[in-house]
């Protein structure tokens, strides 16, 4: 049995309940907020980790490539190696140059914290440049994001892809996402039309809330 921990509103949260939810493999949810995690099961606090039969096991990379690798349903890589190499390119891509890079400005753009006019300049010359980087390596109209099937690239993309657009848009006033990956948008569009990533973002909207009410 497995049971994702962390809570909904979290992208990396959502990457992994996502990849659950389009192989259709049976699972529960704990809710954990930052601060209320179990240390020994991740031990920088951070979401989610997902208890197994054989034990913890925490970071979204590895928690997807598990479940993918457990559950061979609904595959959501390619069994041909190259191909699969290109899916996890693109995760690496969206994680170390994209959203690990917005995360910078994350306590002000969301949580009504202060971020320093140096940092916001690195972040935005270091988007400025990785997330046309990113469109040349994505394949937006193939039609998902890596190919001619659904994958764990699209998992990622569908999550983070909108935080960063959004933490842009607050910080800077421009989104850089819509501006410099302008075919993200209908790609976008037509991932919120699947029924999980509807789900997802149904209850990503209620558990943001819960979020927010906590931080007023
Ligand atoms: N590399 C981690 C990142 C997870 C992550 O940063 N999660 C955020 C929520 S979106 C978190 O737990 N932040 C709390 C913290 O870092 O203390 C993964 O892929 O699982």
């Amino acid at each position: 049995m497995l049971t994702l921990i962390g809570f909904a509103a979290s992208n990396y949260y959502n990457k992994v309940r996502l990849a659950l939810l389009e192989k259709q493999v049976t699972f529960d949810e704990e809710l954990a907020w930052v601060g209320e995690t179990d240390l020994s099961a991740s031990p920088l606090g951070k979401v989610p980790y997902l208890r197994t039969d054989a034990g913890t096991l925490c970071e979204s990379a590895a928690i997807n490539e598990y479940i993918e690798a457990a559950y061979p349903q609904n595959p959501l890589l390619p069994a041909e190696p190259f191909a699969a190499a290109k899916v996890r390119e693109l995760v690496l891509y969206l994680e170390l140059h994209l959203e690990l890079v917005a995360r910078n400005v994350y306590a002000e753009a969301f949580f009504g914290g202060k971020v320093s006019d140096g940092t916001k300049t690195k972040t935005a010359k270091a988007l400025e440049k990785n997330l046309p980087a990113f469109a040349k390596l994505a394949r937006f109209d193939s039609p998902f994001i890596a190919g001619d099937m659904f994958t764990l690239a699209d998992c990622a993309a569908i999550c983070h892809l909108p935080v960063v657009g959004n933490a842009t848009q607050a910080i800077y006033g421009r989104n850089m996402v819509a501006e410099l990956v302008p075919e993200a948008r209908d790609y976008l569009k037509r991932m919120g039309e699947r029924p999980c990533v509807k789900k997802m973002n149904a209850d990503r909207k209620i558990n943001t809330e819960a979020m927010l009410e906590r931080y007023r």
